[in-house]
């Protein structure tokens, strides 16, 4: 069967790889990115894009009536470090807009519905290394408080009307195609860009934070394959945990450091996503996507800072 795919926020960092991703797989017409903007990176012009801010309810029904889509992906989100700058816009944004693509998926009898949920999920008082899939989640800030009660509206629609929708919690995403969107893991993207303009880079969190990270290529195979899944395979209707790699910035200059060996890394005045930082996990356990639906990291941190350097320099 012919798949006719909606993405929401397909601008963002991860909008920008998906529908590329989307579109190899089903076909340029097949795929609709919808943004607040245009598009200014590689998604091409000619493919279907609409204007949608998934706060307006009715704009994005008049979409869903126009392509009847079987798919449905939801990215547009503020993220943990803007969050903080606007806690209601972000508590609006998140929450609003997925209950709104939930309620339409319903009443337009959508196959599958995805959502990203986030490691910011975790808080305080989660525990810190290897980080299971069920445990106490605290988060505080907006943004982990909208993913956790994202997921729990996600798992009630699954349960009370049958609604396929499936998540995953994305650890910090590394790529060169689109600028990142205002997270505490923005360093790891920020370092690449100036070991190669300047030779050096001011981090703006410290030296021992470390961090659950993972290569863009990763996260795109991941979402599809979780779509792929026979929907009886999926045990997780909140959001799958996802392990790729961890690093703090140490760890991750010495790295960079192997290709540019006069890089410098300094640390920033106190900052406030070091808070943030210092709340979320080390390090994530994934054995029930692993078990689940086979997911198998395939970027190491060598492998990412090649291929980051690589694309960047070109
Ligand atoms: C952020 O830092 O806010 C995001 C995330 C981990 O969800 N990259």
């Amino acid at each position: 069967m012919q798949e006719k795919i909606i993405v929401l926020g397909s601008n963002g960092q991860i909008g920008t790889e998906l529908v590329n991703a989307l579109r190899k797989i089903n076909g340029d017409d097949n795929v609709i990115a919808c943004d607040i903007r245009r598009p200014d990176y590689d998604i091409k012009n000619s493919a279907p894009f609409e204007f949608v801010n998934v706060l307006e309810k009715d704009v994005i029904k008049a979409v869903f009536d126009k392509y009847q889509p079987t798919q449905v992906y939801l990215l547009a989100a503020l993220l943990s470090a803007t969050g903080e700058q606007n806690p209601k816009l972000a508590w609006d944004l998140n929450m609003n807009g997925l209950l709104n693509v939930l309620d339409l998926a319903l009443e337009f009898k959508t196959k599958k519905v995805y959502w990203p949920s986030s490691i910011a999920v975790f808080g305080p008082s989660s525990p810190k290394d290897n980080t299971p899939q069920n445990t106490i989640m605290d988060p505080n800030t907006v943004y982990g408080i909208s993913k956790l009660a994202g997921e729990r509206w996600c798992e009630y629609y699954h349960e009370k009307y049958g609604l396929d929708v499936r998540s995953i919690r994305y650890p910090g995403l590394i790529s060169y195609k689109a600028a990142p969107g205002g997270g505490t893991t923005d360093y790891a993207i920020h370092i690449f860009h100036d070991a190669l303009k300047k030779g050096c880079y001011q981090s703006f969190l410290n030296a021992g934070s470390e961090l659950p990270m993972m290569y863009m290529d990763d996260a795109i195979r991941a979402t599809i394959e979780l779509m792929d899944a026979p929907a009886d395979k999926i045990t997780v209707r909140s959001s799958y945990n996802l392990a790729g790699v961890s690093f703090t910035p140490e760890v991750l200059a010495a790295e960079i450091r192997k290709h540019i060996p006069n890089f410098e890394l300094t640390y920033g005045p106190n900052d406030p996503r070091q808070k943030i930082a210092d709340s979320w996990p080390h390090s994530i356990n994934d054995d029930y996507a692993a078990k689940d639906w086979n997911w198998k990291p395939e970027f190491d941190l060598e492998k990412l800072t090649v291929d980051m350097l690589d694309n960047l320099k070109k």
